[in-house]
């Protein structure tokens, strides 16, 4: 008989999660940093105390806990801790049974979406059965093996649940080689019945052993490299996506080098935005849905598309219409199968570093010299005019309150070279991907594969406790802030030096344009109180005090009715040392253009409402220009 310790399943949790830690390139460090929770019946007695035993026990440098809000929110914060430290580092969090379990559903799309490793620890029902049924239990009549964390399922990378001890012993391993997977990562849910982890059980010491989980750099295949090399040199038009992939391989160097020897033109995803600096000379900027001039127009006819660590998701390729060269063909460099074999690409499946260096030596190899001259010139051409394009949008003023662009540029300059932008959903993500320039990687954190309203505050928390020297700077609508905002609290709590710019526009705007290029009327989307005379929602304004509001959360809160007062406020607040939340009403009425890119946002096919059959007809003749690439 090995050396065994009588520990709870709870307190086997902690100690293996202290115990695990993970390397690249050399560097090491503990994976789980600490742990999210909000208690209740189904985890204080297990987890709670398993948790303030390990304060106790390690008071320099125990998993820290940190009390949430609500526990999406928690979930925000632990994957954009993630995401911003490159999916290196994460927290867990704990919940109890029934409704603390399934508000983290939303959060584990998310992580899932994104592919962001978090660790969700949901306490489930008796598995003795002994108490049935117990407190915020759903029962299924025809099944005693189902609880709420069943739907967990769907949106976790893996899932288990607890029911005996001894279990641990091959669910935490398998938990923790999806976690630090680079292909599989995500949300991973270890449901944990509330009386087995109360339980004590003699587990073996080498459980707790330190563990390194080594994230390899996977080499590309050969064959498959070569074939890429041969479509790349024989392109005459060819260019790359950089995708979020770019970055959590760390990749920026090797993106730079490729680009920059052979001439290529870089265009950014949400998630890749960044990873060359804004004015590199290869860097064209946005591409899709939310892309900009010069991005759209070397899609629209390139030949050869090298996508790098991207979805490929419907806004990066403009519901495939973005590419209209009707010989176009894909090469997709991708940690993850599903994602090379998208668009029949070539399947490049390997990390984004090893492939681009050796897609670099494979070109040098051929002896190609790069993307001809008289293209260069025409990417650099369109390269300018796209940034003077930003330039002017940039500065487009109004005399009422503040515009939107104006608001991105002055939180722009006060972020600095070092700043971090956090944002998430509404209208601000597409502006910002056209309009944000951002000097170095990991200065724009903006989730959009999931859009989730709600990640900001707390995404921003979780990018400070990430990076707590460079300041971290949030943009919020008000109908995202109102959606999910009370995280703000724990960052008060920990003194977190947030400035959170909470853009006022009196609804969901974007999607009140949305709907106008629908056919719709929009009225649903507006903060107005019910008209009675027209029985809609047509009537005042409603008077959120959306400064208050912020206010009785602990923060520091500034209203800012102008462009100066915003600026003012903006350099001012940095030096605060806690949230600072500085609420602007903006004015709707100037919008930051599209650029010659689509969305497929179908539309009613029939009605009686000329508007609708109008945007319809329009609906119809876009469609048409969908390049099924896959
Ligand atoms: C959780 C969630 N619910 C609904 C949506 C759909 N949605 C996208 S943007 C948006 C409106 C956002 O309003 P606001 O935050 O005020 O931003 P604005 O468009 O006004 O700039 C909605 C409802 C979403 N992305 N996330
Ligand atoms: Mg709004």
């Amino acid at each position: 008989m090995g050396s065994t310790r009588r520990l709870t399943v709870a307190q086997a949790v902690v100690e293996f999660l202290r115990a695990q830690h993970i390397e690249r390139d050399g560097e090491r460090g503990r994976f789980i940093t600490g742990v999210f929770g909000i208690f209740g019946h189904g985890n204080v007695a297990g987890l709670g105390e398993a948790l303030e035993a390990e304060a106790a026990t390690h008071p320099d440098d125990a998993l820290r806990y940190l009390q949430a809000r609500n526990e999406q929110g928690m979930v925000h914060a632990a994957a954009a801790y993630s995401k911003q430290l490159r999916r290196m580092r994460t927290y867990a969090c704990t919940t109890s049974i029934g409704p603390g379990a399934t508000n983290m559903v939303t959060g584990a799309a998310m992580a899932t979406v994104n592919r962001l490793p978090v660790l969700l620890l949901p306490g489930d029902l008796f598995a003795t059965r002994r108490v049935t049924p117990v407190l915020q239990q759903l029962e299924r009549p025809e099944s005693q093996d189902v609880s709420v964390n069943d739907v967990f399922k769907p949106v976790s990378r893996y899932w288990d649940r607890i029911n005996r001890p001894e279990q641990l012993l091959t669910a935490l391993p398998a938990a923790f080689r999806v976690l630090t997977s680079p292909a599989e990562t995500g949300a991973v849910t270890l449901a944990l019945p509330q009386d087995v982890q109360a339980e004590a059980f003699d587990f073996p010491t080498h459980l707790f052993e330190e563990r390194t989980w080594v994230v390899p750099r996977q080499r590309p295949d050969a064959t498959l490299l070569a074939r890429a090399a041969d479509a790349i040199s024989s392109a005459q038009r060819p260019m790359i996506v950089a995708g979020g992939g770019v970055l959590y391989s760390a990749a920026e160097d090797a993106l730079a080098s490729l680009a920059t020897r052979f001439g290529l033109p870089v265009t950014e995803t949400q998630a890749g935005k960044g990873a060359l600096p804004w004015d590199h000379a290869q860097n064209l900027g946005a591409v899709g849905a939310t892309g900009g001039s010069a991005g759209n127009a070397v899609a629209q006819d390139a030949d050869v598309v090298i996508a790098i660590g991207t979805r490929l998701s419907d806004f990066t390729t403009a519901s495939w219409t973005a590419w209209q060269d009707p010989g176009v063909r894909f090469i997709a460099i991708n940690v993850a199968e599903l994602d090379a074999a998208k668009a029949h690409a070539i399947p490049v499946v390997a990390d984004a570093r090893a492939a681009l260096e050796e897609l670099t030596a494979a070109l040098a190899a051929r002896g190609w010299t790069g993307v001809s001259p008289e293209r260069r010139a025409h990417q650099e051409r369109l390269r300018t005019a796209w940034n003077e394009e930003v330039d002017r949008v940039l500065h487009l003023a109004t005399p009422q309150h503040v515009s939107q662009p104006e608001a991105i540029r002055l939180t722009m300059e006060a972020a600095g070279p070092d700043g971090i932008l956090v944002c998430a959903a509404g209208s601000l993500p597409g502006d910002l991907h056209k309009l944000w320039r951002s000097p170095r990687p990991g200065g724009y954190h903006v989730e959009y594969g999931y859009s989730t309203m709600g990640y900001e505050v707390a995404g921003g928390m979780g990018v400070a406790l990430a990076e707590p020297d460079r300041h971290v700077t949030v943009m919020v609508g008000d109908g995202a802030w109102l959606m999910l905002s009370t995280e703000l609290a724990t960052a008060v709590q920990e003194a977190i030096p947030l400035t959170i710019v909470l853009l006022d526009n009196h609804g969901f705007r974007c999607i009140r344009n949305l709907s106008g290029s629908c056919g719709g009327e929009g009225t649903f989307q507006d903060f107005r109180f019910r008209d009675p005379a027209t029985g809609q929602l047509t009537g005042d304004v409603l008077p959120i005090d959306f400064a208050a509001n912020a206010a009785s959360l602990g923060a520091h809160v500034v209203t800012a009715h102008s462009p100066a007062d915003l600026a003012r406020a903006l350099k001012e607040m940095k030096g605060v040392g806690r949230p600072v939340v500085i609420v602007v009403e903006v004015d709707p009425s100037v919008g930051v253009p599209g650029y010659d890119s689509w969305w497929d946002v179908p539309v009613a096919e029939v009605s009686d409402k000329p508007a609708v059959r109008e945007a319809y007809a329009e609906y119809v003749a876009g469609r048409a220009r969908i390049r099924q690439a896959h």
